[in-house]
């Protein structure tokens, strides 16, 4: 290794909990608060990246836990990283595929932090790294998952009049067809065409019951529904974009680019959740755009509820895509009671203004990550 050579020297991560503002319900878990992965990448040149992965319900909604990718980024990546000679971020990416099997949410991790500090290292914000934004301003949605009817209608009518948001995604799944299609009904009926309603199932419904509910939503004027079946049922689904009365969204399903591929070319969703970490990181969630747009389908900017990292990471992508059409969900931030970095994120006009600092333009409140860090 000759002495200019750019090397990684110091590999940080910690485990936060943080509270949400109240708790977030759906059909496999019930949030309370927020369990995130927050990682520290230091280069020898001095550059430092942050990145971020979070889930949601521990080991309910995918299968890597907060507390497994750390002690997976700790044991298998960092060894893969320190102190090696470092060329770019798809060469340490291609590395670490050949090594690490699976794991994308540790892979997404690493990718954010490499970008980020790639971005300081050049002064531009991370959408520049990744093809350059068309846009400074994504809409966002916001979630209604109380599972208080007047709650939730009481929440949206707050959203929708301080131009915070005027799309709302309802989680169901949890209670009976009927049950869910009553709430969701009467949401759409309390705020009318001030605003437009989408539900997600979370894999709940089996066929019989998401044929009987798609025609329900339809007939309700919701616009779209979220992974009504479980995420390997591509022909179900298939099926249920034939019938053609609702815009069916594929989330769950869409673990990177070769199943995206899949189910383009099977016609199994009309619109796709884009999300960094189902991917494997930024570069992979970015082939998964492009094979949706491709097939003529919808890509849509998903989350994990990860926070201010993770979406910043996130809005940097999606500020790149030709088109938008179905919006983003990079609302988690606005989930937890405190934040534990320096800056605030401009949520205005129903949706999020995508900084043009270098890299994220995120950097740690370091008494709030020790205050959140798990003892
Ligand atoms: C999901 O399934 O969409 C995104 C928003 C939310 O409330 O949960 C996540 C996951
Ligand atoms: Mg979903």
């Amino acid at each position: 290794m000759n002495a200019t050579e750019l090397t990684i020297e110091k590999f940080e991560s910690f485990l936060l909990d943080v509270p949400t503002i109240r708790p977030h319900i759906l059909s496999m878990a019930t949030m309370h608060s927020q369990t995130i992965v927050l990682l520290r990448i230091t280069f020898s040149d001095g550059t430092v990246g942050l990145g971020e992965a979070s889930t949601i319900g521990g080991l309910a909604y995918g299968d890597e836990s907060p507390e497994g990718i750390k002690v997976s980024l700790d044991s298998y990546f960092a060894p893969l990283l320190l102190n090696q000679p470092y060329k770019s971020v798809g060469g340490t990416m291609l590395r670490i595929s050949k090594n690490i099997v699976g794991n994308r949410f540790a892979k997404n991790a690493i990718e954010i932090a490499l970008m980020d500090a790639m971005g300081h290292r050049l002064g531009v914000p991370v959408s520049e790294l990744l093809g350059g934004r068309i846009v400074d301003h994504i809409p966002v949605l916001w979630v209604l998952a109380s599972g208080d009817l007047s709650k939730d209608i009481a929440e949206a009518e707050e959203m929708i009049a301080s131009r915070r948001h005027n799309v709302f995604k309802i989680k169901i799944g949890k209670r009976s067809v009927d049950q869910d299609v009553a709430h969701v009904a009467a949401i759409k009926q309390a705020l009318g065409d001030a605003a437009s309603i989408r539900v997600d199932v979370n894999q709940a419904w089996t066929r019989w019951q998401a044929n009987r509910g798609s025609a329900m939503l339809a007939d309700a004027g919701i616009d779209l529904i979220e992974q009504p079946l479980r995420h390997d049922d591509i022909e179900g689904m298939k099926q249920l974009v034939q019938q053609g009365r609702i815009a069916i969204m594929a989330d769950e399903s869409v673990q990177g680019p070769k199943i995206a591929f899949d189910m383009t070319t099977a016609y199994s969703a009309d619109v796709y959740s884009i999300k960094i970490a189902q991917s494997g990181g930024l570069s992979e969630a970015a082939r998964v755009a492009s094979i949706v747009s491709i097939s003529g389908a919808a890509p849509y900017g998903g989350t994990m509820l990860e926070p201010h990292i993770g979406t910043m990471a996130s809005a940097q992508l999606f500020s790149t895509f030709p088109s938008l059409e179905w919006g983003t969900e990079l609302f988690a931030p606005l989930l937890l009671k405190e934040q534990y970095v320096n800056e605030t994120l401009d949520y205005v006009d129903f949706g999020l203004t995508v900084p043009n600092s270098p890299g994220l333009g995120i950097s740690l409140d370091e008494d709030k990550v020790s205050y959140f860090s798990r003892k």
